[in-house]
């Protein structure tokens, strides 16, 4: 296990104090905090290397694209991807979403094909699919869940047709925490002859995630949420499956030869990258990826799931206390509500105590009416969190509840 203490002290923001306490930051599942090496790798390159990538002759340019290309080998080996042609840098989770909806749904889904989904989907794996049901009239099936907040995997099963083409499953629910069993997900849609897509915005930050291991055909993530700079995010693509896909956008960059007749288009993956890259973000989350690695993501993983084992116990002791999701595959993240009062004076009343959570429907309204609540508070842990600050959640908790 790493040391905590030191690790804390590579993220100076845990330092700091908000209402004249010390920061307790449990909302890791909206954005973690960043290591001071991923910080100054944004500064150094500013400083010393910028130049636009891919474009110039002299030497600067070469430089950053180096760094560029280098982050996404990085990147390729943390999921261990077949190939860099199959990583595609993006803006994040929601743009891969996008992507993936616009230019598989353009080379691939016709009137009537269907997709499915789950019931516990953030709302950027539903709303670019209901877009393209608006433009071409796909179908849209949805798999149910029990009250433990696991999958229904038998009904899952049953909602495949000849019809069926894709399934996109969140590997980690934002709010429930539950792990899904993404691997034997893809097992059936691959029977089935259907793709699968797994959106690993949750679970890349906390384990292990392999895309060869996992066989499934598209896995999407954001760099914030693992330590990395905002405005950064991959999809990772079968190659097979990339080269029949039409370009998501237009510009520079993604473009062979161009004339008004005509226009071909670049090799993977630059197909997909219209326009100058975030070169610089690229580079600061290879060094958030490199820096996870050196702490080990089986550590981390282990770590996580003490807090949240923990985090568990200590809270439904809390009287009054209803906890949504108690999978036993569970993973970081805790959602919850207290007796009747509303989760945004409880979060409210948190913050003052230093405390950071993040309540609302979390961009799941459609899990959030299966549970049959407007709203959760959610803690949720990272790497660097501590069974110290579980307890002071649980006392802020315990002290609110008194207040109402
Ligand atoms: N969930 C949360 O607080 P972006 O915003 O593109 O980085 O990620 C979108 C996204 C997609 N899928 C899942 C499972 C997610 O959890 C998120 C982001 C944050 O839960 C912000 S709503």
């Amino acid at each position: 296990m790493y040391s905590l203490t030191s690790v804390r002290e590579d993220f100076p923001i845990l330092g700091r104090e908000v209402y004249k306490r010390p920061l307790v930051y449990l909302d890791n599942a909206a954005t973690t905090q960043k290591p001071r090496e991923v910080v100054e790798a944004i500064t150094n390159e500013y400083y010393s290397v910028n130049a636009n990538v891919h474009r110039g002759v002299h030497y600067l340019s070469q430089q950053a694209t180096d760094l560029h290309e280098e982050a996404r080998e990085t990147v390729r080996q943390f999921i261990n991807a077949r190939s860099t042609a199959e990583v595609i840098f993006t803006r994040g989770t929601t743009e891969s979403l996008n992507l993936v909806a616009t230019s598989y749904g353009q080379a691939f889904l016709h009137e009537g094909d269907e997709v499915i989904l789950t019931v516990m989907e953030h709302h950027s794996d539903i709303v670019p699919w209901q877009l393209l049901r608006d433009r071409t009239g796909i179908v849209i099936k949805v798999v149910p869940m029990n009250d433990e907040g696991c999958l229904d995997l038998e009904a899952y099963e049953r909602l495949f047709t000849p019809r069926t083409r894709l399934v996109c499953v969140a590997h980690v629910s934002n709010v429930l925490g539950t792990i899904n069993p993404v691997k034997r997900m893809a097992e059936v849609a691959h029977a089935h002859g259907a793709h699968i897509l797994v959106d690993g915005a949750q679970s890349v930050p906390h384990f292990k995630v392999d895309v060869q291991d996992l066989d499934c055909d598209f896995l999407v993530f954001s760099g914030h949420k693992v330590y990395g700079p905002t405005g950064i995010g991959v999809l990772y693509g079968r190659e097979s499956l990339l080269e029949q896909m039409p370009p998501y956008q237009g510009g520079g960059e993604m473009i062979a030869r161009v004339s008004f007749e005509r226009t071909t288009y670049e090799r993977l993956p630059f197909k997909f990258e219209a326009g100058t890259p975030d070169y610089v973000g690229s580079h600061a989350l290879a060094v958030a990826l490199d820096y996870v690695t050196r702490l080990g993501m089986d550590q981390i993983h282990a770590h996580e799931r003490d807090l949240t084992r923990y985090a568990m116990e200590q809270m439904q002791l809390i009287p009054e206390m209803h906890i949504f999701g108690t999978a036993t595959e569970k993973d970081a993240v805790v959602s919850f509500n207290v007796g009747n009062i509303h989760p945004l004076d409880l979060g409210t009343l948190l913050d003052r105590l230093g405390i950071a959570i993040r309540t609302g429907h979390h961009c799941a309204q459609p899990l959030m009416q299966r549970c049959g609540v407007e709203g959760m508070a959610r803690a949720s842990f990272a790497l660097y969190n501590t069974r110290e600050e579980i307890d002071a959640l649980v006392k802020g908790i315990d002290r609110v509840r008194k207040m109402f």
